[in-house]
């Protein structure tokens, strides 16, 4: 293994995933050009006024893989990708593939905080980034970040006016030359299917965000079952809104689900309804995927929009909880059916199927999409619960990793000696094997979809010279499921506001979306018998089913 810190699958595992042809051996380089062989001159992506067909979009990936090769990068290599919903993003990350180096999939709202600690966790060689977006410089954002990691990476550029110092993204994907010759030299090149892939980043529980390391051989069994249990097809225009980064629009079968299946796919920066049903009319969107707080919004919104959502066939819900009620309201609103997903870039998939009665797609999460998917739920003693019964969920199988990247100590407590991955989740299992999440046991707030460690933000608070005792916990919103809302013990004469804690974890360089949005002080936490703070009181006290607390 190349990597030091990729936990890999114990060897019987893998062999009988290969057997049982889970794995096929092939890189997700080879099977790019897969798709360009057979789908040649059909459109792959569209980005605004930019079309670029699969033979195009093979060709620009390994002109920029060849000339990042150029640049330094090699197999085994790692890079932070910050880019929004374009279609470089979707060169970069299979110019990486084709040469082995890994992407770590960051998000846009992400700052120096993220960027730095991930960036050096990893061993980033380059970091690659839009010019500005949303008014946001960030070129200016990865050079500062560049020169507090130790390896010096690259600053590469996805934007018009690339500074002095920065690497112009666009210049070097240009199929020019002798694309043939080219493609030989990487064939030649590729890296083992065994072997790292990309990196993709949980909400994780405790301290900052986890490194999911996805091989080769696991992504694209993860890409081929979604594709298959979603039926994408070649007639498939699957409209991406979500941050492309996550595993939900990447490969849930989002991007490459529906590229391996020589499907079109539109890139949106934005689940506006607005700009989303004009999108749809224009291109005969026929999928699109949304969380809970989208599908909202859409649902509310497409009534009298003016525009044809006639071609929508279905669109997929997951990342956080939905409401039976909600779920079927979507569907009549927008004229499509509705799949229900639930699933985690550590692996395990579950979709409810594209035909399901009502009462699977709008009471369910779906079943696995790998008959090697194992599953067993689990009561606080750690012992299987009965059929039918709620417990804690735990996972293993082909495309679920045995580790999370580089922290065995973490590990330890994520995973199972025998290698099951402690979901966090609360979930039953139905007669006809379908999962229903009941709610959660990990330490986290799902902010519509966004997964916002509760740890990470308790640790900067604790910093703050005002405090001498934080707990974050979710306050249930209806608009985005829930918020952070951080419960304050301060020390004797001390203030704060919500602005202080605000100004203070944004100078820390934290992501926008993690920012407390309510603060409550309170003059004691209650605390468990072990004596950390009683969550669960504090959340009674925000459901309003406590009023008091009795420190
Ligand atoms: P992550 O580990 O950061 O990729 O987030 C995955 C987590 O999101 C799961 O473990 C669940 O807690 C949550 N999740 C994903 N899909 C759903 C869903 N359909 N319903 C409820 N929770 C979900
Ligand atoms: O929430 C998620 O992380 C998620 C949701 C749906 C996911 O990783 C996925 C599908 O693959």
């Amino acid at each position: 293994m190349k990597r030091e810190g990729f936990v890999p699958w114990p060897a019987d595992a893998a062999r009988r995933y290969v057997e049982a042809d889970c794995w096929r051996g092939r890189p997700l380089g080879a099977l790019m050009w897969d798709w360009a062989d057979a789908w040649a001159d059909r459109t792959a992506l569209v980005d605004g006024d930019v079309r670029l067909g699969y033979a195009e979009l093979a060709a620009s990936a390994d002109a920029l893989a060849e000339r990042l090769a150029g640049q330094g990068l090699a197999d085994g290599d790692t890079v932070l990708v910050q880019l929004p919903n374009c279609w470089e993003f979707v060169v970069v990350t299979l110019a990486c593939f084709r040469l082995g180096v890994a992407p770590v999939m960051m998000l846009p709202p992400h700052r120096e905080y993220e960027l730095a600690s991930i960036g050096a966790h990893v061993r980033a060689k380059a970091l690659v980034v839009p010019g500005t977006w949303r008014g946001y410089d960030h070129q200016a954002l990865a050079h500062r970040v560049a020169e507090r990691l130790p390896d010096e990476p690259l600053v590469l550029v996805v934007g018009d006016d690339v500074r002095p110092g920065g690497v112009d993204v666009r210049a070097l994907l240009r199929p020019d030359g002798d694309t043939a010759a080219r493609r030989g030299r990487l064939d030649k090149a590729a890296p083992d299917a065994m072997e790292v892939a990309l990196f993709l980043l949980s909400g994780g529980t405790t301290g900052l965000p986890k490194v999911i390391s996805r091989t080769h051989n696991d992504y694209e069994y993860n890409i081929r079952q979604s594709a298959a249990a979603c039926a994408v097809t070649a007639e498939t225009v699957y409209l991406t809104v979500l941050p492309a980064g996550h595993n939900y629009p990447l490969a849930s079968p989002g991007i490459l689900g529906t590229l391996s299946a020589g499907g079109r796919v539109v890139l949106l920066s934005s689940p506006r309804p607005d700009a989303v049903f004009a999108a749809i009319e224009r291109e005969g969107v026929t999928t699109t995927s949304a969380v809970p707080a989208v599908a909202l919004k859409w649902t509310e919104a497409a009534p009298g929009c003016g525009r044809d959502l006639s071609s929508l066939r279905h669109v997929h819900v997951g990342g956080s909880v939905l409401s039976p009620e909600l779920a079927a309201r979507i569907g009549p609103a927008l004229g499509c059916r509705v799949q229900q997903v639930y699933g985690m870039a550590e692996g395990l998939i579950c979709y409810t199927a594209p035909d399901a009665t009502d009462e699977v797609a709008h009471g369910t999460q779906g079943a696995p999409v790998s008959a090697y998917d194992e599953l067993l739920v689990v009561g606080p003693d750690g012992r299987p619960v009965r059929p039918g019964e709620t417990g804690e969920l735990l996972t293993r199988g082909p495309y679920t990793p045995r580790g999370y990247y580089g922290v065995p100590d973490q590990n330890a407590l994520s995973f199972t000696p025998d290698g099951w991955y402690r979901t966090g989740d609360l979930v039953r299992i139905t007669a006809q094997g379908h999962v229903v999440v009941c709610g959660r046991v990990k330490d986290l707030i799902n902010r519509g979809g966004e997964k916002i460690a509760a740890g990470e933000i308790e640790t900067l608070v604790q910093e703050m010279p005002e405090v001498a005792e934080v707990a974050a916990v979710p306050a249930p919103d209806p608009e985005v499921g829930e918020r952070v809302c951080l419960f304050v013990r301060l020390h004797e004469g001390r203030a704060l506001t919500l602005e202080d804690v605000s100004a203070a974890l944004s100078g820390r360089g934290l992501a926008a979306f993690k920012i407390p949005e309510r603060l409550e002080i309170l003059p004691d936490l209650p605390h468990t018998p072990v004596g950390k703070p009683d969550k669960k009181a504090l959340r009674g006290l925000l459901d309003g089913t406590r009023v008091e607390v009795t420190p």
